[in-house]
């Protein structure tokens, strides 16, 4: 029987996430004596804490389907971590959401305190840039990436999207259709969400050396799956299970937030996750097409895209 895609992720997950984790330690220790000790436990806490690495693995994933190297895109997989586990102390702040739990662990304000929680995320996104400016590529590499990064990261897209979805469930949505809200909730989360996916995928891209055929094949599939993610997030909100997600679920709901299973129902929401993916898959193929194309920068007629499906379809299945 085939293994489900949950099964074959977790295979690759397994495999992979020891040289993720062994990366991220690395550039803790690049700290050195001058890191305050407390800071460094925080650092070190939330960063190594056990979330899914699921967009160092699109970096990864991005980088082999274009023929990349994956000793030469680590930098990029852990600036992508960085700045998501910045995002993550930030956002459960008790001026944000007000957590105390993340990845089945005390937030990292619980256990350091809020001032701590705070620098920690900016030393993240910072060290994030630090990270990007040590890959092993011509100067002209390194400044996408990091431009890629910081829009990706800035006002406009990851902060942009957590601006707006904080002042979203006032008097914002009230008076909007519900064809409106839809397209509000989709905007926020193609910003807070997706903005990170594209990017990591971009990052693997640029390290590649992808041509620019392939990036926007990338980019058609990263929009793509990134919805998707968050509608499965909601759903996981609304019947999944505390201990698997590690998180408080139930929270959107109970604030009266918008949500894809609130707005068009549970099983539409799955339906609109699976038709969201088999696009992003069928995008996957104008990656295999652009390769071919343009030359043996990916020529792999069997498709070095398969992990990058196998997460698609992983999406669809997690339960955390
Ligand atoms: C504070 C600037 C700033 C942004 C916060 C990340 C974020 C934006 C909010 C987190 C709230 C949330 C549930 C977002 C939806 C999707 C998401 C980013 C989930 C967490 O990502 P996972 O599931 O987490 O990949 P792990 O822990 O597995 O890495």
């Amino acid at each position: 029987m085939a293994p489900t895609a949950s099964a074959a992720f977790m295979e690759y997950a397994e495999a992979v996430r020891p040289r993720i984790d062994a990366s991220l330690q690395a550039c803790i220790t690049s700290l050195g004596e001058g890191c305050p000790p407390r800071l460094r436990k925080a650092i070190e806490y939330s960063l190594l804490a056990p979330g899914k690495r699921l967009r160092p693995m699109l970096v990864l994933m991005a980088t082999q389907a274009c023929g990349g190297q994956e000793k030469k895109a680590m930098p990029a997989t852990c600036a992508v971590e960085m700045v998501h586990a910045y995002s993550l102390i930030h956002d459960d702040l008790p001026a944000m959401d007000d957590d105390d739990l993340r990845r089945g662990r005390p937030t990292c304000h619980k256990v350091f305190g809020e001032a701590l929680a705070i620098l920690t995320g900016d030393a993240l996104l910072t060290l994030a840039f630090e990270s990007l400016t040590t890959l092993d590529a011509p100067p002209g590499v390194i400044v996408a990436c990091c431009r890629a990064l910081a829009e990706a990261a800035g006002a406009c897209q990851l902060v942009g999207g957590q601006a707006d979805d904080i002042e979203e469930g006032g008097d914002q949505a009230e008076g909007l259709t519900d064809q409106e809200r839809l397209f509000r909730l989709e905007a926020i989360h193609r910003r807070k969400t997706g903005a990170m996916i594209r990017v990591s995928l971009r990052l693997g891209g640029l390290v590649a050396r992808a041509q620019e055929a392939q990036l926007l094949a990338l980019e058609e599939y990263g929009r793509r799956i990134g919805l998707a993610f968050q509608i499965t997030d909601d759903l996981l909100d609304v019947r999944g299970d505390e201990a698997s997600v590690g998180k408080r679920l139930g929270k959107d709901s109970d604030r009266g937030k918008l949500t894809f299973p609130g707005l068009l129902g549970v099983d539409p929401s799955m339906v609109r996750a699976q038709e969201l993916i088999d696009e992003a898959c069928d995008a996957l193929t104008g990656l295999r097409s652009a390769g071919k194309r343009n030359g043996p920068v990916f020529a792999d007629a069997k498709g070095g895209t398969t992990p990058l499906e196998m997460l698609a379809r992983y999406i669809l299945e997690r339960n955390r």
